[in-house]
């Protein structure tokens, strides 16, 4: 069983490993941590440098033996955006203090009539500490195609879950239950291609 530290500060992607990696004993990224840099223009980029980033603190500075480090570097891309928000969803809106009305700003981007497509993207970093087998860092990724939904609805998830509605649905990931969420998001589909990477190289 693989204990890994996930190098993250989202509390939403923290709560969706936990139910998505349920073997892997997870160590969260703590609080007085510094902040791990995301400074490239490809998800790929960024995952890669914060599981790179925290590896190397966590190296000098951890408190318990990991065998690994996943980082997530994620967004929603939306194609009347030019696949924007994308790489900079996190910090899409940052003026405004909470999702519901960072959302809203979204929506009205979009002019009436508007191609509405949009996906979720996830890229997932593995970096094993040293000496832990698995090779050196590799990235899996994963995407949920689907549409912008009207308004912002429902609660559950985080961040774009109550404007994005996956195809083959016609409610919001904020107003499914998070069991649907995690049988198809890009973030499940990331986590069994790391599943099944580690599986085929286990040292
Ligand atoms: P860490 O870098 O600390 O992991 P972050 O929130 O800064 O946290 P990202 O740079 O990867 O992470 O930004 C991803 C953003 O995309 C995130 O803040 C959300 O706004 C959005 N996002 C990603 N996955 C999502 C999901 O499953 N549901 C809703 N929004 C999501």
């Amino acid at each position: 069983m693989l204990k890994v530290l996930l190098a993250s500060r989202n509390a939403g992607k923290l709560r969706e490993f936990s139910d998505l990696l349920p073997s892997f004993p997870l160590v969260p990224w703590p609080a007085d941590a510094p902040e791990l840099p995301e400074t490239g223009a490809f998800f790929q980029d960024n995952a890669l440098q914060k599981a790179e980033g925290a590896r190397a603190w966590w190296h000098l500075h951890g408190t318990e033996p990991v065998d690994g480090v996943l980082a997530d570097d994620s967004g929603l891309c939306v194609d009347a955006l030019w696949g924007g928000p994308g790489v900079l969803s996190a910090r899409f809106a940052q003026d405004l203090p909470s999702y519901p009305e960072r959302n809203r700003r979204l929506l009205a981007m979009l002019s009436e009539g508007a191609d509405r497509a949009a996906r979720f993207v996830c890229v997932l970093a593995f970096a094993p500490m040293p000496g832990r087998g698995h090779g050196g860092p590799f990235t899996v990724s994963g995407a949920v195609e689907g549409t912008l939904a009207f308004e912002h609805r429902g609660e559950n998830g985080f961040g774009y879950d109550p404007i994005f509605i996956p195809e083959g649905f016609d409610q919001t990931f904020g107003e499914l239950p998070s069991g649907t969420k995690h049988s198809l998001s890009h973030r499940a589909r990331a986590c069994a291609a790391l599943r099944a990477r580690l599986a085929a190289n286990p040292q």
